[in-house]
Formats: structure tokens, C-alpha cells, sequence
């Protein structure tokens, strides 16, 4: 009988194995349980390898133990990207020049770089909260390129690192894997040197700024990074590793599809290229949203595409995914992580969501069954037990289900381009800031406002007819899936500076805000690029909007409440585990007597309208587009 790391390679590489790899990744699960003590029973002491191999599970050992390093030292540059792990085939070393120093204060970890061309630093945190959720990564606190001097500094860094193999150590690794597993190997998170950028050296919304302001600067540190990835891509091919995760947190908004297309797929197939002819398989963590992405993963020439987590969480469901990718690429993931709550679908649901997917990835060549993201901490476990039993009983291959007739992959929706994204004509005398705001011309907004009060156009005129309509329009492409991110993020920078001259006149003209809200991600989560959108677009459309930020306990908000007395409060969750903290504000409100007066909106992946309803909120909307309308709505609910 083949063993489990035997049937993963086949899957990887095409071949049909004599039963559907099940491999589900625990590790979240594992360190929030073990850290409240609430294993099952039967597990009780035991580690999150004994649990999977007990359990006859293979071992999930693509993506790297970030926490588990053997001493602190092996995790301090982790706000570069660079890492000393067991998983990894070579270690770095910065030259000798460069002076390091080290600050620890409580949860806090600051690393101070000073190089011969300047100093940059760094900020990390894990605490006990993190701790418990489970979290598998420290939190970059504070990220090292803060001013546009900085990029030549760590430039200097990444020029002057030297990589040697560390094969013996990866050895080891594999020998305690045996055949329950594959072990995986990592150059870091990121897909290329501008993902690396993108991932470790900016906070997640300022990187977009970054990447429009600074393009020179950014192209030369991506070149300086690469020298570290050329580097550690010649170690990789000549490694023992047989498996190579090539970057994470593939995602249609995030690593938008022109983005993707441009720093991405590249490196992707260079390294697939390299690394292909050596036997090895490329692998990419796609844990967000593929639906816009789905021709370009698909050609990207990545061997598998890990994390696959299909609709009800995303857009793209699992029968899509096969159809499209199932005679290209291999799919691992497959089960949405919220099947496997309580509270997300009844017994019935959870089986008849297994019921059809072994029928659509009929014959089920290609495909490695996991659990994508990852398992949540309040997973019902017998779950990830019956989905063994049923790939037992249900998944000898080739699965009879259905046909397999993979499709021509449906053309990626084009990203309109900024110019095209008024469709009503525009009327002349506004056109100029109309542009501005579209194209994201922060720097030339100023003057187009200027020349059209001196024509004698009112501030309000220039406010509504060339700034506030515009700035719903971009709302309304955004949520048609037809504008992203970065596009939405120049628009109301733009749009702001050009507010900056109004306001004055607006002042004078006695101008009404639109209404005040409060806005913040929840206790226990992290995400904010969401939530920094939200913030972004309602001050685009004349809210005025105090962010409080994230990793909010229900106090905070209530507090913030009291002194800001907004209209409105928008929460933010990004996980299944923190959304029932947005119940706990609002009972807080309640308890402080300031309920009645402020409207409770929610959003964020995991939540919806019912949710929303079942906490007792005034409103949802599943994105910032719409969450434009409905606080609008709201406001005018209100008075
Ligand atoms: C980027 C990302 C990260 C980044 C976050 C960077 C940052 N600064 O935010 C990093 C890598 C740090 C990260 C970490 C983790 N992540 Co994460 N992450 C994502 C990813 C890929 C994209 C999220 C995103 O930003 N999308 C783009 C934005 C624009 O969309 P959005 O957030 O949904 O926001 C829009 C709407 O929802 C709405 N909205 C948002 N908030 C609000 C609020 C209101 C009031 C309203 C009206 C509307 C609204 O408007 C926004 C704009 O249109 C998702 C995948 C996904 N499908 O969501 C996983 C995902 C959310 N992450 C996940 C997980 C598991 C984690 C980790 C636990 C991983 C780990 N092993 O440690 C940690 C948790 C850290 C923590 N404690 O929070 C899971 C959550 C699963 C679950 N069911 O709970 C997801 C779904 C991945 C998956 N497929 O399983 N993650």
C-alpha cells in the first residue's frame, strides 16, 4: 500500500494515486486547544503530529512552523522575511558591517539594523491573546520601511546577505516527516521580491501607496531582494526537498489580477521552471479569493495551488476550481473551514457538502484533500474524523462521480482601466477633478480645485458634482468586482487632498458632514485592510470616520463611544473565532445605556446579513461599496 507521502508526490505530479490524499492542517486548532486545555479526550497530551498520526491523517507539513524554532534568536528577523527554520535547506548571514540590536519589552520585539548607508528597524509582538487564537506568526508591529530613505538601507541589507546550504538540518526534518508526510521547504512567504515588499516590509494598505508613489525606489529594493531569492533558489534546486512552497495569501483583491500578473507569475515560473527540472513541485498558498485570478493561477505554471478554500467561503466552487485547473495544476484544500463549524452548517450540510464534492472532482486526479485555510479552533473534531472514514470508504480512485471534461479556462475579467470607470458622461466643467479623483492624481487635484473656484464654481458644486459622485462610482465598480484595491485607495487619497482645499469654503458655507462613525476591527483580529477600505470610503463620500484600529475589546469600543458619540459604528471581523465579538459590543453598549443611540453595522468575510441579524445589528454589507448605501440608509433612517 502506498504510503501517504507517496500518494501526496503523485497527486503533485499529475499521476493517479489508488486513494485521495487527505491531508488536513491542524495546526491552528491544535495551539488553541492545547493552550486551553480542551484537546478531545482521546488526544489529551498528546502533540498535533501524534493527533494526525493516530488519527492514520498524513502530516500537513507545506506550510513552515514559524513559532516552533529551536531558539528566539532563529525568528528575529522576521520582519524581514528571513528565517532560521527546520523546514528551511539554508541559513543567511548579514555581513559584518552591519550592527544589530536588539530591544525586548514585554510582548514587544524591536530590531535595530545600522549599515553603513543608515539604520531601520523593525517591530514585533506576540502575546497571550495571539497565543491562544492559536495564531502560527508573530505580528509585524511596525514595519521597516517608514520613510523613502529607508528603502536604500534595506536595500544594503538584502545585497549583502549570504546564503549557505543547511541541508543536514532539512534532513532531519525529513526523517522525523517519514513516509506520513511531505516536508515542505519555504524561501519566506512571498511569491517574488515585490511580494516580499508587499508582505513584510509595508503595512498591508500603505504598501499601495508605496507602490505608486515610490516606483523607482521600490524597483531597485525589488532588485535587491532578488539577489536573496536568486540565491536561495539555486540552494532549493540543489536541496533534498521535494516539495517547495513558493509564497502565500494568493488573493484577487490583494495580489490583484494585473498585479499578479506583472511581479507574480514571473517569479512563479522561473521558479517552477528551475525547480521542475530538478523533480521538485512548486506550491502556492491560494487561501483567499481566486475568482478573478482563475486564468492566471491556472498559467502561472505553479505545480499545485494549496489552501483552496471554495465557496460557501469564496466565490469559486470546488467543481469551478476542477473544471478550470483539474488537467493543469493540482488542487489541495477543498474543504472550507467553516463546513466544519457548528454554527456555519448543520450535520446534514456538513455530509452533503462531502457528498457532492466527491462526485464534481470525479475522477480525482490532481487533487489533495485539505482543509483551507486551515482547521478553526471551534472545528467540530469528529468532522475532520468522518471525512477520513468517508476518503476511506468513498475515495479509492478514479471516483466514478461524474466526467471529467476540463473547460478552456473563462477569460479573466479585464481591470478597467481608471479612465474608463465613469460611465454617465461627465459634465464638462468637472471633468479635470472628475479625473483626479479617478486616475488617483493626488498631486495635481490641488490646482484643478483652485482654477474652478476661481472660475466661480461653489466648493459644494466642485464637492458633489466632481468628488462625491465620482467617488460612489468607484464604489460601485469596486463591489462589481471591476476596481481594486489600489485603484479605490489613490482615488480617495486623491479626493482628500482636494477636500483639503474645499474646506475652507466649505466651513463658510456651513457644509454638512455627512454623519460621524466609528469604525474598528474586533478583539482577537489582525485583518485591517478591509476595514482601512471602509474607513478610505466613507471619508470619500463625506462621512467624517475616526478609526480606531484593530485587536479591539468590546471596552475600547464602548469607551470610544461615549467620547466620540458617533452616528454610526462599523465592526470589522475577519475570522470565524472573533466575529462573536461583535455581539459582545453590542451587549456592551447596551450595559452602558448608549445602545439606542448609535446604529451597529458589521462586515468582513465570514459575516452576513443573518449573522448580523442574530446579533442584534442595524446592518451589513459585504463589501465597502455597499456599505456606502448603507450607511447613507442609515443616516437618513435616523434624521
Ligand atoms: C490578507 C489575509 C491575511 C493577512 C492580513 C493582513 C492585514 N493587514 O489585514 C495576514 C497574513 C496577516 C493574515 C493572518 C491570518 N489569517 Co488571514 N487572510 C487574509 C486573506 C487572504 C484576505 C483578507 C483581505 O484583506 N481581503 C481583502 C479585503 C478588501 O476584503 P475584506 O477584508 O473581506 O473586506 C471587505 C468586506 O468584507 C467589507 N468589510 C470589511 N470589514 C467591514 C466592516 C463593516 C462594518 C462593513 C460594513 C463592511 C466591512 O468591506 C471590505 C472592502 O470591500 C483572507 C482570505 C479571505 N477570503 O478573506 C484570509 C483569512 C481571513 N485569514 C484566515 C486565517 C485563518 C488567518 C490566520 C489565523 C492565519 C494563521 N495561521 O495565523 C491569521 C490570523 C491573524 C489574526 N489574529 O487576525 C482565514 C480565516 C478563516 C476563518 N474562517 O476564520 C481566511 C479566510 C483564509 C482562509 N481561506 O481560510 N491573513
Amino acid at each position: 500500500m502506498p504510503s501517504h507521502k507517496q500518494r501526496i508526490l503523485m497527486a503533485a505530479r499529475g499521476e493517479m494515486p489508488d486513494l485521495l490524499p487527505y491531508v488536513p492542517r491542524i495546526d491552528l486548532w491544535y495551539n488553541a486547544n492545547a493552550a486551553f486545555d480542551t484537546l478531545p479526550r482521546q488526544h489529551k497530551g498528546r502533540t498535533q503530529d501524534e493527533i494526525s498520526r493516530a488519527e492514520g491523517w498524513a502530516l500537513h507539513k507545506i506550510v513552515p512552523e514559524f513559532l516552533n524554532v529551536s531558539k528566539p534568536e532563529d525568528s528575529l528577523h522576521r520582519a524581514l522575511g528571513l528565517y532560521r527554520l527546520k523546514e528551511m535547506v539554508f541559513d543567511f548571514r548579514f555581513s559584518k558591517e552591519i550592527e544589530i540590536e536588539v530591544k525586548n519589552e514585554g510582548d514587544y520585539t524591536s530590531v535595530f539594523y545600522h549599515t553603513p548607508v543608515g539604520s531601520v528597524s523593525t517591530k514585533t509582538m506576540y502575546s497571550d491573546e495571539m497565543r491562544r487564537s492559536g495564531a502560527s506568526i508573530t505580528w509585524i508591529e511596525e514595519h521597516i520601511l517608514k520613510r523613502p530613505k529607508d528603502y536604500k538601507v534595506v536595500g544594503y541589507l538584502f545585497e549583502n546577505l549570504t546564503l549557505e546550504p543547511s541541508y543536514e538540518r532539512f534532513r532531519e526534518w525529513q526523517k522525523y516527516v517519514g513516509e506520513d508526510g511531505v516536508p515542505g521547504t519555504i524561501v519566506g512567504l512571498a511569491c517574488s521580491p515585490m511580494h516580499h515588499i508587499q508582505k513584510e516590509f509595508l503595512d498591508a494598505t500603505d504598501f499601495y501607496f508605496h507602490y505608486s508613489d515610490y516606483q523607482r525606489e521600490m524597483r531597485a529594493l525589488a532588485q535587491s531582494v532578488e539577489h536573496f531569492f536568486d540565491q536561495a533558489l539555486t540552494m532549493i534546486a540543489g536541496s533534498p526537498a521535494e516539495m517547495v512552497l513558493w509564497g502565500a495569501n494568493v488573493d484577487d483583491m490583494i495580489t490583484y489580477p494585473a498585479y499578479f500578473e506583472k511581479e507574480i507569475t514571473p517569479w512563479i515560473r522561473k521558479a517552477s521552471g528551475v525547480l521542475g527540472g530538478k523533480g521538485k513541485v512548486t506550491v502556492v498558498h491560494c487561501d483567499g479569493e481566486n475568482h478573478g485570478l482563475m486564468d492566471l493561477i491556472r498559467d502561472s505554471g505553479m505545480h499545485v495551488a494549496e489552501a483552496i478554500c471554495p465557496y460557501p467561503m469564496t466565490k469559486v466552487k470546488v467543481e469551478e476550481y476542477y473544471r478550470q485547473w483539474g488537467d493543469k495544476l493540482t488542487i489541495f484544500g477543498g474543504i472550507p473551514s467553516n463546513i466544519l463549524l457548528a454554527e456555519s452548517a448543520t450535520e446534514e450540510e456538513f455530509e452533503a457538502y462531502l457528498d457532492h464534492l466527491f462526485k464534481v472532482i470525479a475522477p480525482g486526479r490532481r487533487f489533495i484533500l485539505g482543509v483551507a485555510d486551515t482547521t478553526p479552533p471551534n472545528a467540530v473534531f469528529e468532522r475532520l474524523i468522518r471525512i477520513g472514514e468517508r476518503v476511506e470508504k468513498e475515495a479509492r480512485l478514479p471516483l466514478a462521480g461524474g466526467a471529467f471534461r476540463p473547460l478552456p479556462g473563462s477569460a479573466t475579467p479585464e481591470a478597467t482601466t481608471a479612465a474608463a470607470v465613469l460611465s454617465e458622461p461627465a459634465q464638462h466643467e468637472f471633468d479635470g477633478v472628475r479625473e483626479d479623483v479617478v486616475k488617483g492624481r493626488h498631486k495635481d487635484i490641488a490646482a484643478h480645485v483652485k482654477a474652478l473656484l476661481e472660475r466661480g464654481l461653489s466648493a459644494k458644486q466642485i464637492l458633489d458634482r466632481g468628488m462625491l459622485d465620482t467617488m460612489q462610482a468607484i464604489g460601485v465598480k469596486f463591489s462589481a468586482g471591476e476596481l481594486f484595491i489600489p485603484q479605490v485607495l489613490l482615488s480617495a487619497r486623491a479626493m482628500n487632498e482636494g477636500l483639503k482645499v474645499l474646506e475652507p469654503y466649505l466651513a463658510a458655507s456651513k457644509r454638512e458632514v455627512t454623519g460621524k462613525v466609528l469604525v474598528g476591527t474586533v478583539r482577537g483580529d489582525f485583518h485591517d485592510i478591509g476595514k482601512n477600505m471602509l474607513v478610505t470610503m466613507l471619508r470619500g463620500v463625506g462621512f467624517e470616520v475616526k478609526d480606531l484600529g484593530i485587536n479591539l475589546s468590546a471596552d475600547v469600543f464602548v469607551k470610544a463611544v461615549a467620547e466620540y458619540r458617533p452616528d454610526i459604528i462599523g465592526l470589522s471581523a475577519l475570522l470565524t473565532t472573533t466575529m462573536s465579538e461583535m455581539g459582545k459590543v453590542i451587549e456592551a453598549l447596551k450595559r452602558d445605556g448608549l445602545r439606542d443611540g448609535v446604529k451597529v453595522i458589521v462586515g468582513g468575510a465570514p459575516v452576513n446579513a443573518k449573522f448580523a441579524r442574530d446579533i442584534g445589528a442595524d446592518g451589513y454589507a459585504a463589501d465597502a461599496g455597499q456599505a456606502i448605501d448603507l450607511a447613507k440608509g442609515l443616516m437618513a433612517v435616523k434624521g
